[in-house]
């Protein structure tokens, strides 16, 4: 008999906690359609600004495009005075050249290479940049000395690199072109 009471007065509570839990789960799915309406409607709003975003970075393009055609417009006056263009002088002796640094303005220029080293293969290559990294714009031949070489360039202005590709290490230089 005394088995019996614990369970009769257990089945009580039990009942209540069922429905109270069924009303917990009726309150918590109204607030979860709720969140889920306002989690909705937050995309829709942050939507707008990101293309918003993308149309100012063409615009930046633009900018630098529209500047290019300003710096090409000056170069034919400061081309047409002077026919021939600039003329440098460049001479390898002992595996060496005497100037590391030219300059030139934009245009046609001509390097005359003197290699006067008999017997020494040489020649004078130059290449867009600050290293022979990329395919030369212009290059003369690898012929022993002692010789005279010329090379005809047409030249925008840039940082541009030279050297003989017989000796890279050794003989070598940066063309300024303004
Ligand atoms: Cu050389």
């Amino acid at each position: 008999m005394t088995l019996m009471n614990p369970s009769h007065t257990g089945e009580g509570p039990l009942f209540r906690n069922r429905k109270r839990a069924g009303a917990v789960c009726a309150l918590m799915a109204i607030v979860a359609s709720a969140f889920a309406l306002m989690a909705c409607g937050e995309p829709a709003a942050q939507d707008p600004t990101p293309v918003k975003t993308w149309k100012i970075t063409p615009a930046a393009t633009d900018f630098v495009v529209s500047t290019t055609p300003g710096v090409e417009a000056t170069k034919p006056p400061a081309g047409t005075p002077s026919t021939e263009g600039a003329v440098l002088d460049l001479v390898g002796v002992g595996s060496v050249f005497d100037l590391e640094e030219l300059e030139a303005p934009a245009g046609p220029i001509t390097i005359k290479f003197n290699n006067q080293d008999a017997g020494v293969v040489h020649n004078v290559a130059v290449y867009p940049g600050d290293d022979a990294s990329e395919n030369p714009i212009g290059a003369t031949e690898l012929e022993s000395g002692e010789i005279e070489q010329t090379l005809e360039l047409n030249l925008e202005p840039g940082d541009y690199f030279y050297q003989c590709d017989a000796h890279p290490t050794t003989m070598k230089g940066d063309l300024k072109v303004s």
